[in-house]
């Protein structure tokens, strides 16, 4: 029997064959009802263990987070892992600072409104209890070999679905995580020492819970809200 070429030649580029795991209709409902079911306890934690957690499982994570899609496959990201309490404590008061302008002054009264819910304020105490701190950042261009800027594509796309899935990693661990968004975010560039062609694009602490963490009770949309069927 004649074998099935394992790779083609296009435009004088490799392309390997490949074969995707698939399933019957039953099971393909139950997997798909199962994945919901385990992605649904997700939450945002802003209550966090100091308890330590093994750098491999960060590792791990960060690997998962690194098979996202990006943009021409330029994969325009870079996540800092910061374990060191003393550059936990500089960002947090960065952080806080930042996060003080924006509750005193920069946030609109409709957006302290909508955020009430969620009883966040400007302290920020997770950024050092964690056990680490993701900082994720993106990188708009990459340097040539003569210090020429290469654009990379769709960058903020390509940065927010490696961050999905780092979430979704964190989680199904048995870890938990909060998107931070303390605005602007220049001081981590700053303390994080990055190169010129880096931005920073979201904060991650990661941890178990704390044994007495509470959560607000929010409700997801259901999906006559958020589908459509054409
Ligand atoms: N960046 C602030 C404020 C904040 C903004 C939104 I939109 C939230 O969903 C939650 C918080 C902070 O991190 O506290």
């Amino acid at each position: 029997m004649k074998q099935a070429e394992d790779y083609i030649i296009v435009d004088g580029f490799k392309h390997i064959s490949y074969k995707s795991e698939t399933f019957s209709e039953a099971k393909m409902i139950l997997r798909s009802k199962e994945y919901y079911e385990g992605v649904d306890k997700r939450r945002s934690v802003r209550h966090f263990s100091d308890k330590p957690v093994p750098i491999e499982v960060i590792e791990n994570m960060i690997k998962s987070a690194s098979t996202a899609p990006s943009g021409a496959n330029k994969q325009p990201w870079t996540f800092c892992v910061v374990k060191n309490a003393e550059i936990k404590k500089n960002i947090r008061k960065a952080a806080e600072e930042e996060e003080r302008k924006s509750y005193n002054e920069r946030m609109s009264d409709k957006w302290l409104e909508d955020l009430k819910h969620l009883g966040t304020d400007a302290n920020k105490p997770f950024l050092e209890i964690a056990p680490y701190l993701i900082a994720v950042f993106k990188r708009p261009f990459e340097y040539g070999v003569n210090g020429e800027k290469h654009e990379n594509y769709y960058v903020n796309e390509s940065v927010g679905l490696a961050c999905g899935f780092l979430i979704s990693a964190i989680h199904n661990a048995g870890l938990v995580t909060l998107t931070h968004t303390p605005s602007p975010m220049r001081f981590l560039e700053k303390i994080l020492e990055r190169p010129a062609n880096e931005r920073a694009f979201l904060l991650l602490p990661v941890g178990y819970a704390a044994e007495n963490a509470f959560v607000p009770d929010i409700q997801r949309k259901p999906l006559e809200k958020i589908m459509d069927l054409y």
